[in-house]
């Protein structure tokens, strides 16, 4: 006998943040082919513009243009979604960025308030306004956290600390709604080939080159299939968190500094 609950059905829509390239642009397509239809989002219109015109037009894939750290911004975008797209069940807290790789004495204050505004003040204020929603369909929250969630490394400072809120976040809601069917999964991506080391580094090429050159790094399409599988699973079933490195990246010892004090 099989203990089960009943599956409800209707439209999937799913709403992605960052659409317009990397892993949300590749997670949109994604769930496209899976027979959802998306709310894109993202600051670049042009790019929000092309995704529609790519993935069936507008009956497909709905766009909203907004900087995820405006709150009034976010807000307003949601309030003009249409019916068709209104009862999203699947949020993807895709959004995000680094900026910076010095250690921490030589940073930049705003780079790291732009971090926290963007990686954390957006995640949450985004899924805030979307949480009745959520509750109401039963739905799922997909964050991407990162590795630097797990495991800290020169340079990462600020990033690593909001990616290892997304993930204690995640965890933490999932806590808050289980009780209301509403699954939570925080996806930790390693090195991945996207717009983000360019965003890092201020459109430094060579850096980009220097990177993933010969490190066959995971493609923004490997993120997309992951998430695809993670709404793809029984409602009954929860992915608390999923670690994702290429074959190329592992872990090193711990680094010693001798003669720290002469
Ligand atoms: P990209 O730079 O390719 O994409 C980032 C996306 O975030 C863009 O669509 C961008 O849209 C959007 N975005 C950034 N800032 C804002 C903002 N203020 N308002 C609205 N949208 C914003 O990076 P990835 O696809 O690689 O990264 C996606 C997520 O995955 C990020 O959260 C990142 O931290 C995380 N991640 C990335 C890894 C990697 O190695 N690439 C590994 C692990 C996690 P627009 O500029 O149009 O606003
Ligand atoms: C991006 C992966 O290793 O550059 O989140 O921090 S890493």
């Amino acid at each position: 006998m099989s203990h089960t609950a009943a599956k409800s059905a209707g439209p999937k829509i799913a709403i992605v943040t960052g659409a317009t390239s990397g892993f949300g642009d590749a997670i949109a397509r994604r769930l496209v082919a899976e027979g959802w239809r998306i709310v894109a989002t993202g600051r670049r219109r042009d790019r929000l513009d092309a995704l529609v015109e790519a993935l069936g037009g507008p009956d497909v894939v709905h766009p909203l243009c907004f900087d995820i750290r405006d709150e009034e911004a976010t807000s307003t975008a949601l309030a003009t979604l249409p019916d068709a797209f209104a009862n999203i069940s699947v949020l993807v807290n895709n959004a995000g960025l680094a900026l910076g790789t010095g250690a921490a004495q030589d940073c930049d204050l705003e780079h790291w308030r732009t971090m926290i505004d963007t990686n954390v003040t957006g995640l949450v204020t985004i899924t805030r306004l979307l949480l009745d929603r959520l509750i109401a369909q039963r739905g799922l929250i997909v964050n991407l956290a990162s590795i630097a969630s797990n495991w800290p490394y020169p340079g990462g400072n600020v990033y690593g600390g909001t990616k290892a809120f997304v993930k204690q976040f995640s965890l933490g809601l999932r806590s808050d709604l289980s009780a209301q069917g509403v699954r939570v999964t925080s996806i930790e991506p390693g090195l991945s080939e996207s717009e983000f080391t360019l965003v890092r580094t201020g459109g430094d090429n060579a850096a980009y080159d220097a990177l993933y050159g010969g490190a066959d790094p995971l493609q923004p399409e490997d993120i997309a299939e992951t998430v695809r599988w993670v709404v793809s699973l029984p409602s009954h079933v929860n992915i608390n968190s999923v670690e994702i490195m290429p074959v190329s990246q592992s872990w090193a010892p711990f680094k010693i500094h001798r003669d720290t004090l002469s």
